[in-house]
């Protein structure tokens, strides 16, 4: 009988946009830190609280989420590194997971130089993906949330090549493993900044189709102009 795994893909890291002509000299961006399920994946049924370590120059840096979506919205002035706790429900038999988040407000001049500088529509996003793993969950979390989930992928790490194997399952007991990733219910709490994300997404495509339409005009004008030019010498040698 294989032992299984069970594996739960998760997104965390940071947006920021600057603030533009709303900024002062403590407030230059706007940013959020989060951890979300990947495709927005509900994460409640497996996490407890997710705590957020700020810069002690923020109020109450120490910030707790006990329920999604599990993020951080502030204002500020510098970068710093966030420290992220994952405290797990109790059924899950793992006790916390700790993660770091750079928060980048400022891009760098080969990204300045790539896409230009920053404006209050594009935000900076970096954003890690990790997979976390339960080696030995409960009983009662099977019951409460893998039968609940979807199973979407299933590796029988037993069955690859020597190398592969020793790497990633080799503890000893010659047992083969099986590595089980879920889906799961979408989570009904939407990101607050996500919504805003998407307006100004929104907003930029416009603004794309404008300039797009703009270069289509530019382009037409500017053939005319040829023609007409053209059409003039002929006439001309028409007249000749
Ligand atoms: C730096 N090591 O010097 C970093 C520290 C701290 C940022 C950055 C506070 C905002 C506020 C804030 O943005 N701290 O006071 O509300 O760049």
């Amino acid at each position: 009988m294989p032992e299984e795994e069970y594996v739960l893909p998760i997104s965390y890291g940071s947006v920021a946009y600057w603030l533009g002509k709303k900024a002062d000299e403590y407030h230059s961006h706007e940013w959020t830190v989060y951890v979300r399920g990947q495709n927005n994946a509900d994460l409640s049924r497996v996490i407890e609280s997710v705590t957020f370590q700020l810069h002690p120059s923020f109020a109450e840096p120490k910030r707790v989420l006990t329920e999604p979506p599990y993020e951080v919205t502030e204002t500020g002035w510098g970068e710093f590194e966030i420290g992220i706790e994952i405290k797990f429900r109790p059924e899950v038999g793992e006790e916390k997971e700790k993660l770091m988040a750079n928060l980048k407000l400022f891009p760098d001049a080969d990204e300045v130089a790539k896409s230009g500088p920053q404006t209050t529509k594009k935000p900076l996003v970096v954003e890690n993906r990790e997979e976390l793993i339960f080696h030995k969950p409960r009983k009662s979390f099977w019951e409460k949330v893998v039968k609940k989930s979807k199973r979407v992928l299933e590796e029988e790490d037993g069955e690859k090549d020597e190398d592969e194997t020793n790497n990633n399952n080799n503890n000893n007991d010659g047992k083969k493993h099986k590595k089980v990733t879920f889906a799961y219910d979408e989570c009904e709490a939407k990101s607050k900044h996500e919504a805003l994300w998407k307006q100004r997404e929104a907003k930029m495509k416009d603004d794309e189709e404008l300039m797009k339409l703009w270069c289509a005009q530019k382009v037409t004008e500017e053939r005319c102009r040829v023609l007409k030019a053209q059409l003039m010498v002929l006439e001309g040698q028409l007249l000749d």
